[in-house]
């Protein structure tokens, strides 16, 4: 298949999962509005048609609350075949009357998208107009987990449930899930009745994802009170590294809107330095998350180990240290499991437990790029765009065989593979 084939397959993905304007996820599995997945989906609509990736960031930021908060899921009230609906986030404060939302947050990499697809325009005008417009939403939305979100002094975020850190099952939150926490109400699963329940969370994962769901709306939102109560809550490494990048990012439009910008440098050095002094593991040669209820840190080496390296909270040599030793403990994988194969609860097909993850990988090649270690970027995007090509859109890859996984036609696998071709690295 030649490149223009690919592109034009993966611009084909993203028109028959648009929904006028939000992108679905996937046609079957996924019908509303994500959070992250709209952003990376903006990036990829930008390439062919910019007017639509505005829309789709727009769409997104209607969901915001009035405390900042931009919602993981926003509910498109006419579908119903998507388990949990609105029903289990009750009065969600919504700053717009109408939209009806999901009760927690995603991994914040809007921003970031925002300014990828700001360059992509070459009007100067149009960009920093559109900027502008979006700016206000954007920087409440980082400024809410500054206020919500840290606890003592640490400058660090807080992660209240697995669905928000975006990798939901991955093995990192299989302690919390093993003691047993159970929703007071029954609930129905959807998942399962549209892949194979074998590439999908357990059961025993869902009975923890539905009881945090009763416990943060039984708090109604508030995370001051929620935060001394909950058993989960975690720095987590990924989650915290896009943080840090939406922040500069969005620092840098307001350099070039001249708006005042959101964090100031010092306090960005602070939580450089904070993410260094508590995630850092020198055994494990990466970042791991920290467990605020066990005091400890999270003994599970997978992707968000490295997620620094996107994020710019390294130079380029702790990069190289941390990808280098990812890529010889993953020798046998393709590139790059989202959890090491060494690590128990590792399995090469299921979910965020080892599969391949395009937007992992194209995260990682961007920071590796911007961190001057281009050859490893190359390799790594270069990787990407054939495992697609040889395998299709779909939502992850078997670690070992690359055979594609979970919803097909997955649309952040198209829109980043688009952008993957359409900004090489040089
Ligand atoms: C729950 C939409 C989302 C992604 C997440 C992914 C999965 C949802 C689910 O799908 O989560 O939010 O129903 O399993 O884990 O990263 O945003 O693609």
């Amino acid at each position: 298949m030649t490149e223009q084939d690919l592109l034009s397959r993966a611009e084909g993905v993203l028109r028959a999962n648009d929904v006028g304007e939000y992108t679905k996820p996937s046609g079957r599995l996924y019908p509303h509005q994500w959070n992250w997945d709209s952003a990376f989906n903006a990036l990829g609509w930008a390439h062919v048609d910019w007017e639509r990736a505005t829309r789709e960031v727009e769409a997104l930021l209607a969901a915001q609350w009035t405390n900042g908060m931009l919602p993981h899921i926003r509910y498109n009230p006419s579908v119903t075949d998507y388990a949990p609906g609105p029903e289990w986030w009750t009065d969600v404060p919504v700053t717009r009357a109408g939209e009806v939302t999901s009760g927690i947050s995603q991994p914040p990499v809007l921003s970031t998208m925002v300014h990828l697809v700001g360059l992509i325009q070459p009007d100067g005008q149009r960009r920093r107009h559109w900027w502008d417009r979006v700016y206000d939403a954007l920087a409440e939305s980082l400024l809410y987990f500054e206020r919500d979100r840290t606890t003592g002094n640490s400058p660090l975020i807080v992660l209240v449930h697995p669905w928000e850190s975006g990798l939901d099952n991955s093995p990192r939150w299989d302690a919390a899930a093993a003691k047993g926490f159970r929703p007071t109400r029954p609930y129905r699963r959807v998942d399962t009745t549209k892949v194979a329940a074998a590439e999908r969370p357990t059961s025993r994962d869902y009975d923890l994802y539905m009881f945090l769901v009763e416990l943060i709306a039984s708090h109604r939102y508030d995370m001051r009170s929620y935060l001394p109560v909950t058993p989960f809550a975690f720095y987590d490494a990924m989650f915290n590294a896009a943080w840090y990048r939406a922040v500069k990012d969005l620092n840098r439009i307001a350099d070039m809107i001249n708006r005042p910008v959101i964090v100031s440098d010092a306090s960005l050095d602070a939580f450089r330095r904070a993410y260094q002094a508590t995630l850092w593991d020198d055994e494990a040669a990466m970042f791991l998350d920290f467990d605020l209820t066990a005091r400890a840190k999270v003994p599970v080496h997978s992707w968000t180990g490295i997620a620094a390296v996107y994020a710019g909270l390294v130079d380029g040599r702790q990069a190289e240290l941390i990808y280098d030793g990812y890529t010889k403990r993953s020798r046998n994988c393709r590139r790059f499991p989202s959890v090491l194969p060494d690590q128990t609860g590792f399995e090469s097909d299921r979910y965020h437990r080892g599969p391949v993850w395009v937007n992992a990988n194209w995260m990682i090649t961007r920071g590796l790029a911007e961190l001057g270690l281009q050859s490893r970027a190359r390799q790594l995007g270069e990787a990407t765009i054939e495992l697609v090509r040889r395998s299709g859109f779909y939502e992850y890859f078997d670690a070992y065989t690359g055979r594609g996984a979970g919803a097909d036609q997955f649309s952040w696998t198209a829109a980043l593979t688009i952008d993957l071709i359409k900004r090489p690295i040089v």
